[in-house]
């Protein structure tokens, strides 16, 4: 009753290394799977693949009695500026369950109130950039979502400004990232590759060396008794303990968390809000809710800051970053192995350790669950009654179990904030008529997507605000 995984194609020696498109892996693995079904496995030169899609399948893999996150390929690789931290540490490590025991509750719904000030600042700085721009100015999205996911965590994580609305290209710190990440992409253990890759793992070194000592620099300055401000996650890490084993982070292992926020914590949440703004301004019936919500909750006076109370009911912005997460789940896969010989399917058998990869890409395209508009997007799929009805592992935008995302709430109360924000103040204009492209790296985003923004005719201005004194009908 075993049957056989589909396969693709393959070519001698290689196998299927060279079945999978080098700049858009994730679009060819897509494509696979709309030819070959819910599963699908693949030989990477010896090393099988299996990539998995179907709501049932998913399920199972869910299951964390067998299946345990595999931290391989090019997450491994990502251990070179992650190190045993979160998310690049295996389950068994044990500073894995003991920075996961410190770190839980200080991402907990609780505590996100604590960084709600903070979260405010940076959305506040995006929100001044855009009111002061000129008609013929335009935005690139991408960059300016980076900007504010990547000074988010850093003044949550460790009160360090990467201050990135003050200058005009990023922060050295991200360059670093950025390359670190593409070369730890490109190296897919193929022959010969040290050789053809020499250059950028000379540049990786380097770059390790930089955002190590730029980090190592902030915890030493703290331990010194240096600013111990408000709860930032760095104070958190400095002095909590593991109930279960009694012991502390070390200096090394806080390096490769904060390191790993930033890492987990600007990509994707800037790609989802990127993909945000496409979504809205490519579908008017959601952006009218969209304003309709936003002006009630939050009201047309935007020298008033918004409440943490009034974010929490933004629960149709909520629905509309979901479905977002949807159709384009910024961590657009993750992955398992199995602790012992599996059959999965009541069919496909996957022998013990094998490398399994769920592609929640498709997962959240899947027209049993999704229906037979799953293509389309709709923020209702998140009302409510449709999340009750629906099989629980058939959305996994935050990957699963006990390694699912630790930043999940922290990321939601971002977004939803810059969104609310943005759509308080701002007419969105897609200038240029955008034609949908995805860069792949670590995480997805909308490549090249550009857009303008024009001030909202009705915003009001009650109080006089420290820096934005600017006449409204003049801001456009
Ligand atoms: C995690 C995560 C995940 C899983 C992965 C694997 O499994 O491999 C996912 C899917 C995710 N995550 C997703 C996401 C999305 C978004 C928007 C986010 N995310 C965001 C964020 C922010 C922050 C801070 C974070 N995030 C973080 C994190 C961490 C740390 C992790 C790891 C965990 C453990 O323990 O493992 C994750 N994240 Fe996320």
């Amino acid at each position: 009753k075993l049957e056989r995984i589909p396969m693709p194609e393959k070519k001698p020696v290689v196998g299927n290394m060279l079945s999978v498109d080098k700049d858009q892996p994730l679009q060819s693995l897509m494509d696979m799977t709309r030819k070959l079904g819910p599963i699908i496995r693949m030989d990477m030169m010896g090393t099988p693949l299996v990539v998995v899609s179907g709501p049932d399948l998913v399920d199972e893999l869910c299951d964390e009695q067998r299946f345990d996150k595999a931290v391989r390929g090019s997450l491994r690789r990502v251990r070179a500026i992650g190190g045993d931290g979160l998310f690049t540490g295996d389950t068994q490590e044990p500073n894995w369950s003991k920075a996961h025991n410190i770190l839980l509750p200080t991402f907990s719904r609780q505590a996100m109130g604590n960084y709600f000030p903070m979260m405010l600042d940076i959305a506040g700085q995006l929100c001044l950039k855009w009111e002061r721009m000129n008609s013929d100015d335009d935005i690139d999205v991408v960059h300016d979502m980076t900007a504010v996911a990547l000074d988010t965590i850093g003044v949550c994580g460790f009160n360090y400004r990467f201050n990135s609305f003050y200058r005009e290209e990023y922060h050295p710190f991200i360059n670093a990232l950025t390359r670190t990440l593409e070369t730890s992409m490109n190296q897919r253990g193929l022959p010969f590759e040290s050789a053809l890759l020499k250059k950028q793992l000379a540049q990786k070194e380097k770059d390790v060396a930089y955002m190590n000592k730029l980090v190592d620099d902030i915890i030493a300055e703290r331990r010194k008794g240096g600013e111990r401000v408000e709860n930032d996650l760095l104070n958190y890490m400095l002095d909590g303990v593991d109930k279960e084993t009694g012991e502390t982070l070390s200096d090394e292992n806080i390096r490769y968390q904060i390191n790993t926020f930033l890492i987990a914590g600007h990509e994707t949440t800037s790609g989802l809000m990127s993909f945000t703004m496409y979504f809205l301004m490519n579908n008017p019936d959601v952006l009218a809710k969209a304003y309709e919500e936003v002006d009630r909750v939050l009201g047309r006076d935007i020298s008033v800051q918004p409440t943490l109370k009034q974010v929490n009911q933004l629960t149709y912005i909520n629905q509309i970053l979901l479905e977002s997460l949807r159709l384009w789940p910024t961590a657009p896969a993750f992955s398992v192995y199995p602790y012992e010989d599996e059959v999965i399917g009541g069919k496909y058998k996957l022998k013990k350790n094998t490398f399994t990869t769920v592609l929640i890409l498709m997962l959240h395209r899947d027209k049993s669950v999704w229906g037979e508009n799953a293509e389309e997007f709709n923020p209702d799929n998140f009302a409510p009654e449709a999340v009750a009805s629906r099989p629980p592992n058939a959305y996994k935008p935050f990957g699963n179990g006990q390694r699912a995302c630790i930043g999940r709430q922290f990321a939601m109360q971002e977004a939803v904030l810059v969104v609310g924000m943005i759509l308080q103040r701002f007419e969105l204009i897609d200038h240029q008529n955008w034609q949908f492209k995805i860069k792949e790296s670590m995480s997805i985003k909308p490549d090249g997507l550009r857009m303008k923004v024009r001030m909202r005719k009705d915003v009001q201005r009650s109080q006089l605000v420290a820096g934005s004194a600017t006449d409204v009908s003049g801001a456009t």
